[in-house]
């Protein structure tokens, strides 16, 4: 029998409204025991706002409010749910919320209305997530991915995936039980060509991997450099305001700075750093240790130069290694030193304001997440999905080889079956409680 659960929906902090959800098989009932006069929800007009009032032991009124139902399963956790709007106080939602757990509401977990909802079949697994990736996308395009998701695109393109190779299972299977026929020529080159199909399927929505946890984590965009290049002017530029402290004393910027910028709808973590010198100053060594370490856990370096003076080396190709990678080539304003002449980067000017929506686009095009490069897909997977995805990948192309050995039908109904599996838990095909468990408790409670 499951429990009622109740739980505050808004955001902590004062607010002019404030909601709290209450979900399960008694929630009519036990939000009734707190209504002045024991008006009873379940008589009330389902899906519409009664204006009512949650009174104490004492008939004393905690609240005025209004009371929306939802019968189950038409409720978002597709069980009885009810929604109590209250003056968004922190004091006047508390006291409503012990006074629901007082008549023996249990409180919420992190995600368990999500939770109920996925085991409800409200939603597969991939929507819940979603659920959650709208709920703290920053940006617009993190907003987009997210509701695509929540349409159920990944879900589908995982269930039709997983559907394909259920469809090689069987023609596979159909040989198990004629054990003396073996597959033949044709029909095993059929049978590959299809697996092969799958896999290029699959790696596609690998594909979008990357995207998926810029969306969700922000790149990380360490400004590198030389003393004096520009770093803290680019920083400024664009953010649009004065952030960090610019000076033609070399050495000026000490400790990293780190700020948001919402870059064409994706989200960017700039660093600014220390400049890269030698020096005797220990503030300076410790800042350059830092502007290390920063590029350590970079997704893309932007590595500003003053293009007035020659060029100097500070990261070998092994250093830059798989991160992003672009060369800034700052105070295009003034005559630029002849080495610039051959070296392949963008030529901006902090001080003039030029270049500036080039290294923009730039930034977009070498992230793959440009207007026209990124803007057609319709999902962007995360870690989870990423896993189960590489794993199915793998499990396919065993099958693929066991198939072209020439082993019986049996072997390779074997590792279909578990590529078929992992697909199947990217949509919630699962069912240990302790993975699911895992999963919600990610969430913020109240959803
Ligand atoms: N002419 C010209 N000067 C610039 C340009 N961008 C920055 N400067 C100047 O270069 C000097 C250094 O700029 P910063 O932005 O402080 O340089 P930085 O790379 O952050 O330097 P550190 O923090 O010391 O490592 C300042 O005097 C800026 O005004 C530009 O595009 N053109
Ligand atoms: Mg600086």
């Amino acid at each position: 029998m499951e429990t009622t659960i109740a739980a505050i929906a808004t955001a902590p902090g004062m607010g002019a409204v404030g909601m709290i959800r209450v979900s399960g098989p008694d929630a009519f009932a036990r939000v009734s025991d707190c209504l002045q006069g024991g008006r009873r929800v379940e008589r009330m007009k389902e899906r519409y706002a009664t204006l009512t009032k949650v009174v104490d032991t004492q008939g004393l009124v905690l609240d005025e409010v209004l009371v929306t139902c939802f019968h189950g399963p038409r409720s978002y956790t597709g069980e009885d749910t009810v929604e109590i709007a209250c003056h968004g106080g922190v004091l006047v939602m508390r006291r409503v919320l012990e006074r629901l757990l007082d008549v023996g509401v249990q409180p919420a977990g992190a995600g368990e209305f999500s939770q109920r909802a996925f085991l409800n079949g409200k939603m597969d697994l991939t929507q819940a997530e979603a659920v959650m990736d709208l709920i703290s996308a920053q940006t617009e395009l993190a907003m987009r991915a997210a509701h695509e998701q929540l349409q159920g695109t990944l879900g589908d393109a995982s269930e039709s995936i997983r559907e394909d190779i259920l469809g090689i299972a069987a023609h596979i299977e159909a040989y198990i039980d004629f054990p003396d026929e073996d597959i033949d020529t044709d029909t095993g080159a059929a049978l590959l060509g299809r697996i092969r199909s799958v896999g290029s399927k699959i790696q596609k929505l690998l594909q979008t991997a990357e995207q998926g946890r810029i969306l969700r984590e922000g790149v990380r965009t360490v400004i590198f450099g030389s003393p004096n290049a520009g770093k803290s002017s680019l920083l400024n530029r664009l953010l649009g305001y004065d952030r960090a402290i610019v000076s033609d004393i070399e050495g000026t910027t000490r400790d990293t700075v780190e700020e948001v910028l919402n870059l064409q709808g994706i989200p960017v973590r700039l660093i600014d750093t220390a400049g890269m010198r030698q020096s005797e100053d220990r503030i300076e060594q410790q800042g350059v240790k830092r502007t290390r370490d920063q590029l350590e856990t970079a997704d893309l370096i932007l590595e500003v130069v003053d293009g007035t003076q020659p060029r100097v080396i500070h990261l070998s190709d092994e250093e830059i290694g798989r991160r992003h990678h672009i060369v800034v080539i700052n105070k295009a304003d003034l005559e630029l030193h002849a080495d610039w002449s051959n070296v392949a980067g963008v030529k901006i000017s902090c001080t003039e304001e030029v270049g500036l929506d080039t290294l923009i686009n730039t930034i977009a095009h070498e992230l793959s997440m440009g207007a026209g490069e990124w803007g057609g897909h319709a999902v962007a997977i995360n870690t989870r999905h990423q896993a189960c995805l590489k794993r199915a990948k793998v499990a396919l192309e065993a099958a693929e080889f066991t198939l072209e050995d020439g082993q019986g039908a049996e072997f390779i109904s074997v590792e279909l079956r578990e590529a078929m599996e992992l697909i199947g838990e990217i949509a919630g095909r699962i069912d240990t409680e302790e993975l699911l468990g895992e999963i919600f408790s990610s969430f913020c409670i109240g959803k």
